[in-house]
């Protein structure tokens, strides 16, 4: 778990509380329904690669999303974990862009403008759809006809900028869309014990929170399990 290494702690900036939590009762999926055939891939047009088709054991679909500031992972996790070949809408960032995006790395030249699209099958009976929002602040109304019939999503937090990640935990509570934490780890990230991020992040004591290399498929695979797990018991406590 995060910054579990014994290593002495630097209190990360807090996140201002949310007054107002409350947790969601109705969770309407829109997306992702298989039809007769078991056949929900659009892409197969897109090129030569091969179609990967819904295995006919999959029983459910859901919409999830994964959100996080521009730099934090998300291309690259959907990229990891995606069983076809992801959707990612990646352009050079323009010098426009770069006054407007503050806090962008200077290793980073492309990002995520509109979304990132990929699919992952769990255990052959739920497939789930990932949807990465564009980063960027100035991309808010995007992010938030994205999460409309989403059952959760995966915060991705980089511990070098925690309070980029402010504003996508702020709106998945406002909108009530159960989410877990999942810390990308980077090699020069600070460590942090497990209960300064939470409280840092203002996390409700049952939101999991994982530590992830978004590089690497079972990692990553495992910080989506977090998520499903949670979002079951979630659904099982509302219904
Ligand atoms: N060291 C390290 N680098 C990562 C990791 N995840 C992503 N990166 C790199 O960080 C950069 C930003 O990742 P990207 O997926 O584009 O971020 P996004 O803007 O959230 O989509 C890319 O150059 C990735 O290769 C990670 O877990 N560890
Ligand atoms: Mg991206």
């Amino acid at each position: 778990m995060a910054g579990t290494d014994g290593t002495t702690q630097t209190n990360p900036t807090a996140r201002q509380g949310d007054a107002d939590r409350t947790t969601r009762t109705d969770h309407t999926n829109e997306t992702g329904e298989t039809d007769e055939t078991g056949d929900t891939d659009d892409m197969d047009d897109m090129d030569d690669t091969p179609v990967m088709y819904v295995q006919p054991s999959v029983a459910g679909a859901a919409k999830i999303l994964v959100v996080g500031p521009m730099g934090v992972g998300k291309t690259t996790l959907i990229g990891t974990v995606s069983e076809i070949k992801p959707l990612s809408t990646e352009a050079t960032m323009s010098q426009a862009g770069a006054r407007l995006d503050t806090k962008v790395r200077p290793s980073k030249t492309t990002t995520t403008v509109a979304l990132d699209f990929g699919r992952i099958t769990l255990g052959g009976e739920l497939v789930l759809y990932l949807f990465g929002t564009p980063g960027q602040q100035r991309f808010l109304p995007a992010w938030k006809d994205l999460a409309r019939g989403a059952l959760g999503a995966l915060a991705l937090v980089d511990t070098r900028d925690l309070e980029g990640s402010f504003d996508a935990i702020g709106h998945l509570e406002d909108l009530d869309v159960p989410f877990s934490v999942a810390v990308n780890a980077f090699p020069d990230s600070t460590p942090h014990s497990e209960d300064d991020l939470r409280s840092a992040l203002d996390l409700l004591p049952h939101t999991p929170l994982v530590i992830c290399d978004a590089r690497e498929h079972q990692s990553s695979v495992k910080a989506l399990i977090s998520l499903v797990s949670h979002l079951i018991e979630t659904l099982t406590e509302a219904s």
